[in-house]
């Protein structure tokens, strides 16, 4: 089912061009209306958008099902505080309140005890507006957002050597084209279906697809080689395939002369990596490194594509650093059809990183302590420079310092209680607050514990941007009036604005928003100046950078040169390092987490979709027959899984799959099957990403716990 088209036949010009409102692949779509009436909408294939050209995956198809009234929010509630219990009320009254708890607590304690959590599911144009009401309206620091749980330490790698983050630095459609892909730790079939096309026919070309994932998944299926190392290892493989590539002669020396720095440094520290070592700390054998190695540089052209694999650890930014530093000695990178690149995980993972509601930053992938920048943005939003705050804490250290320093939390499009890690910590820190407010879509999980829960338009009752993991900018249009008492992100900012002292800044109309965010961007590394939804909508969406309106936009970055100083790359020295917890007599077992193809993320809106719960009903441990052998698993029936922060329970699902050493737990439940009760908040110290994809537990049968 996962590459299903839709079914419904051909568009009608009543139909509305759109976006799918999951993954970063924003899949084109049509919606109609259905015959029913009553403002529904069915999604119908959109076959001339050239990214998933007509194919979606289950959850695209159904999306229209979240817009139902059944099971979304329709009025604003607000915590009783007699009964303890969620009330209607209206939204007047709401955002007073709201309002009024964001005062009370600067007034008390000082701006930085006010806390803005955003999401990488936003629009360009809400990001924008949150980030800029908080360093501007709440004058505080501490905001960052959920993308830091996501593609942090793809976008720190990317800084450091390339001078720019942009996920891929070249269209999709160049994949099939390419002599060599290695994709490490993305399960893209179950992930972004629709794009496994491009794996299938650069096969079809003949060009070699080398998979690195610790499971056997539907991906690694595809691929001539796979390499199944033990989590948390990505490091040390990358470091030993271009132990090899050195060792052999096959490493570019003219490329690595003329478009490089930094090689020495980087080339003794492979060379300390030899590849029996490596084979002892990775468990892939020594002769498939090397038939790797040799397919990557034999090929005339090659890709490294990470994900969520190699970049959630705490060793995440090296990692990527490693990869990058394989394709720039094999000479595989800005050239033709060759190249690094991650792949964005949510909606605006791209965008949502670009204009300011990560901590560290201002509107068009400005630096926040960059004097030229403050000045630059602080003169678009009207203000004086020296007001606007300086860099907060990341994600993680933002929701670990709630009800500590950070008194009160402004919460839009995350689901912290079960997509964080240590998550029972974590709801117990957004419990302890003073005061939470969450604007959502429906009643998610954290929303539940809030004081006061705004409810907010969807992706296809309101128009915005955003930008997918190309970094092609895209529009959605307003395709259908939502419920007369919700309102959008925009409204809400807007709204709080007003009852906060700033009448102005904080329009509500989307197009007016990205105007402005156009002028911020503008010289920016992310620089969207040129950009409008009249152009998006006639050309297929618009690369960035894009400075004017003349500009065709970027679709491949780096053919020239880097967007270093010096127009070099940067190799970068890194060096194999342990996980921050590795397995041992207590907790004998690596556990890993991810995702299935028919939940997306915290579940709070594909969980609300009965064909998507039908296809992937709950959490479940993948376990190899070996382990479960041992331990006495039986297929289906409960295990429980305990790590030092908690014990999570659920049934095995045994697998010839995944390596015996380890187990396998998608994320995307609450209660007591949550993974990441179980993972490790441990942070990279460079991209602050927590390290998801490993910790040590111990599992066995759930009665003899
Ligand atoms: N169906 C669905 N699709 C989604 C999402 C969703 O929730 N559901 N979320 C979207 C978002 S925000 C994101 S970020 C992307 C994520 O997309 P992916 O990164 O493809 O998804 P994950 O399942 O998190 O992880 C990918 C793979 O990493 C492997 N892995 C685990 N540990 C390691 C390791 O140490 N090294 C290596 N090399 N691999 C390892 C896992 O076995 C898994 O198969 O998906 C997007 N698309
Ligand atoms: N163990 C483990 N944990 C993980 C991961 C992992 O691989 N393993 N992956 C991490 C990654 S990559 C990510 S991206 C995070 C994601 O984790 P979350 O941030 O929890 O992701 P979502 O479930 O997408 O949460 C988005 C919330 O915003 C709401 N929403 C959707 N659209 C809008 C909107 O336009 N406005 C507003 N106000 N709300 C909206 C949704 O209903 C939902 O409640 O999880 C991370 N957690
Ligand atoms: S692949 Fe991603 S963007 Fe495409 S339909 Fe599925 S969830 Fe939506
Ligand atoms: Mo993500």
């Amino acid at each position: 089912m996962s590459t299903a088209t839709a079914p419904a036949a051909a568009a009608t010009p009543t139909d509305s061009a759109t976006h799918c409102p999951y993954c970063a692949l924003q899949c084109g779509m049509n919606l109609r209306r259905t015959p029913e009436g009553a403002g529904t909408v069915e999604v119908v294939e959109r076959p001339d958008f050239p990214v998933n050209r007509g194919a979606l995956c289950g959850k695209g198809r159904t999306a229209p099902a979240v817009l139902s009234s059944a099971v979304r929010l329709t009025e604003p509630l607000v915590r009783n505080a007699a009964t303890g219990k969620l009330e209607p009320a209206g939204w007047d009254e709401a955002l007073r309140l709201v309002a009024d708890g964001l005062r009370r607590t600067r007034a008390v304690h000082g701006p930085d005890a006010v806390g803005v959590f955003g999401g990488g599911g936003l629009t360009n144009e809400k990001a924008y507006a949150l980030g800029k009401f908080a360093r501007v309206v709440l004058g505080t620091s501490q905001i960052d957002y959920n993308g830091r749980f996501c593609m942090a330490s793809a976008a720190a790698a990317h800084q450091r050597a390339f001078g720019l983050d942009r996920g891929l630095p070249f269209p999709l459609e160049d994949i099939p084209r390419t002599g060599c892909v290695i994709l490490v730790g993305s399960n893209l079939a179950e992930t972004m279906p629709p794009a496994l096309r491009y794996l299938t026919e650069l096969r079809e070309n003949g060009g070699r697809l080398i998979v690195v994932d610790p499971r056997r998944t539907r991906t690694a299926e595809q691929a001539d080689l796979h390499l199944a190392p033990r989590p948390g290892t990505d490091l040390a493989l990358a470091l030993g395939m271009l132990h090899v590539l050195i060792a052999e002669g096959r490493t570019d020396d003219a490329f690595i002369a003329a478009r490089t720095s930094g090689w020495q440094d980087a080339r003794a520290a492979a060379m300390a990596h030899w590849p029996e070592m490596v084979e002892r700390i990775t468990g892939v054998p020594l002769p498939q490194l090397r038939e790797a190695a040799r397919m990557f540089s034999d090929a005339p052209s090659g890709m490294v594509l990470t994900a969520r694999g190699p970049e959630q650890q705490s060793k995440g930014t090296d990692t990527v650093g490693a990869w990058i530093n394989l394709c720039l000695a094999a000479g595989k990178a800005g050239r033709p059809l060759s190249g690094y690149g991650c792949l964005t995980g949510q909606g605006n993972g791209q965008g949502g990183r670009e204009h300011g509601q990560k901590a560290d930053q201002l509107p068009g992938y400005r630096k926040l302590t960059d004097p030229a920048a403050r000045r630059h943005v602080a003169g678009v939003w009207g203000v004086d420079p020296d007001t606007l705050p300086g860099p907060g804490r990341s994600a993680y250290e933002l929701l670990d310092a709630l009800g500590g320093e950070v008194k009160s939390l402004l919460l839009m499009g995350s689901n912290p209680v079960i997509s964080a890690p240590r998550a029972a910590h974590i709801e117990g820190r957004l419990r302890s607050l003073d005061f939470l407010a969450v604007a959502d879509v429906v009643l998610s999980e954290t929303a539940a514990l809030a004081d006061v829960v705004l409810p907010v338009t969807q992706w296809a009752e309101e128009t915005g941007t955003t930008t997918n993991l190309e970094g092609r900018v895209l529009l959605r249009r307003a395709a259908l009036r939502a419920p007369a008492e919700v309102r959008s992100d925009l409204e809400v900012l807007h709204g709080l604005a007003g009852l906060l002292g700033h009448k102005e800044g904080f329009p509500a109309a989307p197009d007016e928003v990205f105007d402005e965010l156009r002028r911020a961007s503008a010289g920016g590394p992310a620089d969207y100046a040129g950009i409008s939804y009249d152009r998006i909508a006639a050309e297929d969406g618009v690369f960035w950078p894009c400075p004017d309106e003349q500009h065709p936009g970027t679709p491949r970055l780096f053919l020239d040169r880097f967007a270093t100083d010096d127009g070099l790359a940067r190799f970068v020295a890194v060096s194999h390092r342990p996980a921050a917890e590795e397995p041992d007599a207590d907790f004998p077992v690596f556990l890993t987490t991810g995702r299935v193809v028919s939940q997306y993320q915290s579940g709070a809106q594909t969980r609300r979709v009965p064909e998507l719960n039908t296809a992937a009903p709950g959490p479940f441990v993948e376990l190899h027959p070996r382990l479960a052998d041992r331990i006495g698993a039986v297929d289906g029936e409960p295990l429980a899984v305990t790590s030092r922060r908690g014990r999570a329970v659920a049934p095995a699902r045994i697998t010839e799959s995944i390596r015996p050493d380890t187990v396998f737990m998608p994320f995307h439940w609450p209660g007591e099957g949550r993974a990441n009760t179980l993972t490790n908040p441990a942070l990279d110290p460079t991209s602050r990403m927590p390290e998801f994809k490993v910790c040590a537990v111990r599992v066995e049968r759930a009665q003899a716990a």
